[in-house]
């Protein structure tokens, strides 16, 4: 077992009524497959569970109850307290089971992870989501039967399911939804009557701190968020250099027996190298750099989009390069890079502005609504990202104590004394060299030329300047369609075709029409 990965990194859960065969499992994560079928009188449930190697601890089983788990919970310590005189239980998942004893469906507003998850109760199916729908989850609902899976993919081959409320349909996949963030879904099995309740949204108001306060607010809260990600072992993190993901690296060595992992990735056209260099050797890391050439990197696009199961081709710039590296992380028996626990600074530019590049306050805060108010649904966090290579990815700044914390700061010490970020530049002061603190960065997208070089396999393909964006967003969209909506493999899905494909539809509208 690879005591460092969550018991289950996905599932495909079926609780039918109507006696058919289960699907066949089909996900991008790759592990191990640990089916499971049971049996009650009202009900059967068909579990296929991608694991790491113990697959019973991603179950809990009561009194007819079973919870099926993926990802993990990084406030054990809090919920255990909840249950006074019980035995400690052996797994988040046994953990959430004993507190749905007590709590009900409401279990689910105590817990801050990354997870997505299913309890078959008698005559009743309840899905949830972590507060930010990090761990995707996908769901099929028809009278008699509540499919789910935590890739949308799995689901491809579902008989026709209803409208679920709030739940958000998937392209193509009809009467497939994808479970809100920070949701629990109560479906009736027999009648696949569906009640959701928030668990979570994203703070409103914000909190007027003196700057020390501030400070001292968001360094506790993401050293705490940090330390509850890298227990046990050797983390690694994937540095930019930038003051994220510095951060990050800075506490995570600080909290480690032994020096920490570092690694950054580039591409032939353009890296950060030289300024992930300057905080690998402050915080003494082992660190790596891994250069990706740009075609090849341009090639993955299928494989981000398979993974993250997203449509935005923004979104998929950004995580182009970071699939490209976990891809590319090694994975050989022995060579110490089997299934990591990967720490990433992502997110934290979006409740702190960071991407928003001006100085005024209200644009900032409406940059920070408009970000935490759309971000559900993009995938953008998902660990399939890592797990197709094996590994699993964890991002602190989505801490639900950290976000809540962030989110609600007042917007002046976001950007404060002329910078971006401030109060979290301030919080690592003593951390990270004063240049790191300090440095302006660009977004992963640009510091790897991902934005140029997919614009430029466009421009080659004679789609016209004014409409790269809207080619991107076509591209994505066919490559989806392959992937997720035809199953297909991302290795055998080519680039160059979804280009040529788009170029040839926008060429032809462009042109006026002949009479
Ligand atoms: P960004 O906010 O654009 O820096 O990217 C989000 C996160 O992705 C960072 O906080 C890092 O954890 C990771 N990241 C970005 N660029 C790189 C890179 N060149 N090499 C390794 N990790 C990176
Ligand atoms: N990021 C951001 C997140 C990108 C924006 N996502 C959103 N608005 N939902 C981050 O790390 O916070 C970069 C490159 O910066 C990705
Ligand atoms: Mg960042």
């Amino acid at each position: 077992m690879e005591a460092n990965l969550p018991a289950a990194i996905g599932f495909l859960a079926e609780v039918r009524q109507d006696g058919a065969r289960p699907l066949e499992p089909v996900f991008a994560a790759h592990g191990s497959l640990a089916r499971w079928h049971e049996r009650t009188a009202d009900r059967c449930l068909h579990t296929a569970l991608v694991h790491s190697g113990a697959p019973d601890e991603a179950y809990a089983r009561d009194r007819g109850r079973t919870l099926v788990f993926a990802g993990e919970l990084y406030n054990q310590g809090e919920l255990i307290g909840l249950l006074p005189g019980r035995v400690l239980p052996g797994s988040d998942a046994a953990l959430v089971a004993a507190l749905f004893d007590v709590y009900g469906i409401h279990a689910f507003r105590l817990l801050n992870g990354r997870f997505a998850a299913l309890l078959a109760d008698p005559g009743r199916a309840v899905l949830a989501t972590d507060h930010a729908g990090s761990v995707p989850l996908y769901v099929s609902v028809a009278p008699g039967r509540v499919l789910a899976a935590t890739e949308a993919k799995a689901l491809r081959a579902a008989p026709r399911g209803r409208p679920v409320p709030e739940g958000r349909p998937v392209r193509r996949l009809p009467g497939t939804h994808q479970v809100p963030a920070g949701s629990v879904l109560d479906i009736e099995v027999s009648t696949g009557t569906c009640i959701p309740h928030r668990t979570w949204a994203p703070p409103l108001a914000r909190r007027i701190l003196p700057e020390d306060e501030a400070v001292d607010t968001v360094r506790h809260t993401l050293e705490r968020a940090v330390r509850t990600r890298i227990d046990p072992g050797t983390p690694l993190v994937v540095l930019s250099g930038g003051i994220d993901s510095s951060a990050v690296a800075a506490l995570a060595a600080d909290r480690s027996a032994g020096p920490i992992d570092t690694v950054s990735m580039g591409t032939d056209e353009a890296d950060e190298f030289r300024q992930a260099r300057v905080v690998a050797r402050h915080v003494g890391s082992v660190h790596r750099e891994i250069t990706v050439p740009t075609a090849d990197l341009l090639r993955g696009l299928p494989h981000a989009v398979w993974a993250a199961e997203c449509l935005d081709p923004d979104v998929i710039e950004y995580l182009l390069p970071l699939i490209a590296l976990y891809l590319r992380l090694g994975g050989e028996e022995g060579d110490g890079y089997t299934g990591r626990r990967i720490l990433t600074g992502y997110g934290a530019d979006i409740p702190l502005g960071g991407m928003h590049r001006e100085n005024r306050l209200p644009q900032l805060d409406t940059a920070v609504c408009h970000d935490m108010a759309t971000f559900d649904g993009l995938n953008e966090m998902t660990p399939t990202l890592s797990t197709v290579a094996g590994h699993w990815s964890t991002h602190p700044y989505w801490d639900r104590d950290v976000l809540d914390v962030l989110v609600s700061l007042e917007a002046g010490l976001k950007r404060r004394h002329g910078r971006d970020k401030w109060v979290l530049r301030a919080a690592l002061d003593d951390a990270l060299p004063h240049e790191v603190v300090v440095r302006p960065k660009l977004g992963v997208h640009e510091g790897s030329g991902t934005t140029s070089s997919f614009s430029r396999l466009l421009a080659d393909a004679d789609v016209p300047r004014s409409r790269v964006h809207q080619a991107k967003r076509l591209v994505v969209e066919e490559i989806f369609d392959q992937v997720v909506v035809y199953g297909r493999h991302p290795d055998e899905v080519a680039v160059h075709a979804a280009v040529e494909l788009v170029a040839g539809r926008l060429t032809h509208q462009a042109r006026p029409a002949l009479r």
